[in-house]
C-alpha cells in the first residue's frame, strides 16, 4: 500500500484524528508541513480550496474534509475496522462524529480551545476572555450531550474504538488544557474516565503536538 501523506499545520486536532487513525490501523504514513499563515496561498488553494487542513494524499488520490480522510483511511486500511458493525452503533458514530463538527468545533472549541491554547501557543495572543465567557453556554451543553451520548459505555459507539472517539478526542484534548475544563467536564466523570483512556492510547501518545511538530517536514 502506498504510503499516507498528510498536509497539516502541527497542532490541528482535526488533523491529528486522521493520525490517530493511521496509528490505530498501523498504516505508513508522512506529515507534510504547512506553515501557519499560508493556508490562503495558491499552493495550499489547490490542495484544498477552502484553505483549511488537514489534506490526505494516496498515490494519486487526494481528499479533504476530516470525517471523508476517516472513513477512506478505515475502508482502504484493512483488516481491522475502526466502524461498529452494528448499524445503529454506526449511526451513534456517524451522529457524534456530526456533534464534533457542528457544536463542539464551532461555536465551543474553535472559541474557548483557540483562545486559551492555539492562539497563545502560535502567536502569542493573550486569551480574549469575553468570547470565551460566551462560548461557555453552548459548551456546557455539548458536555451534557457527550456525558448523556458516551453514557456507562467504554468509547462512544460501544465497546470498541471508532471514528468517532477519534474524532472527539483532539478537540477535547485541546479543551482539557483551558481553566473551563474542570466546570465543564468536572460533572461527568465517566466523560474524564474516557479521556484517560483515549489518552493512554499509543495512538495518543504518538500525535501529540510536539510528536506531529518533530515528524513534520
Ligand atoms: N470541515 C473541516 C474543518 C477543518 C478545519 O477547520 N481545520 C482547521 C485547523 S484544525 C483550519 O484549517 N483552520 C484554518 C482556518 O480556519 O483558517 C474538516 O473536517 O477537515
Amino acid at each position: 500500500m502506498s504510503e499516507f501523506i498528510i498536509h497539516t499545520v502541527p497542532g490541528s486536532p482535526f488533523a491529528r484524528a486522521v493520525l490517530m487513525a493511521l496509528e490505530e490501523k498501523g498504516a505508513p504514513y508522512r506529515v507534510s508541513a504547512v506553515m501557519p499563515g499560508t493556508l490562503q496561498a495558491p499552493e495550499h488553494l489547490k490542495r484544498h480550496p477552502f484553505g483549511r487542513i488537514p489534506v490526505l494524499e494516496h498515490g494519486d488520490f487526494s481528499l479533504y474534509e476530516t470525517q471523508a480522510i476517516l472513513r477512506y483511511i478505515d475502508r482502504v486500511v484493512t483488516p481491522g475496522s475502526l466502524t461498529p458493525p452494528d448499524p445503529k452503533a454506526a449511526g451513534r458514530m456517524d451522529q457524534i462524529m456530526n456533534v464534533n463538527d457542528w457544536y463542539l468545533f464551532q461555536g465551543v472549541a474553535n472559541i474557548i480551545a483557540f483562545q486559551r491554547v492555539v492562539g497563545p501557543r502560535l502567536m502569542g495572543l493573550e486569551p480574549d476572555l469575553k468570547a470565551i465567557e460566551t462560548a461557555m453556554p453552548r459548551a456546557k451543553a455539548v458536555f451534557t450531550e457527550l456525558a448523556r451520548l458516551l453514557g456507562t459505555q467504554t468509547f462512544f459507539a460501544g465497546e470498541a474504538v471508532s471514528l468517532a472517539d477519534l474524532l472527539l478526542f483532539p478537540q477535547l484534548d485541546f479543551m482539557r488544557e483551558a481553566p473551563e475544563w474542570a466546570t465543564l467536564a468536572g460533572p461527568y466523570p465517566t466523560l474524564e474516565a474516557w479521556m484517560d483512556r483515549m489518552a493512554a492510547r499509543p495512538s495518543a501518545a504518538a500525535t501529540t503536538w510536539e510528536k506531529v511538530a518533530a515528524m513534520a517536514r
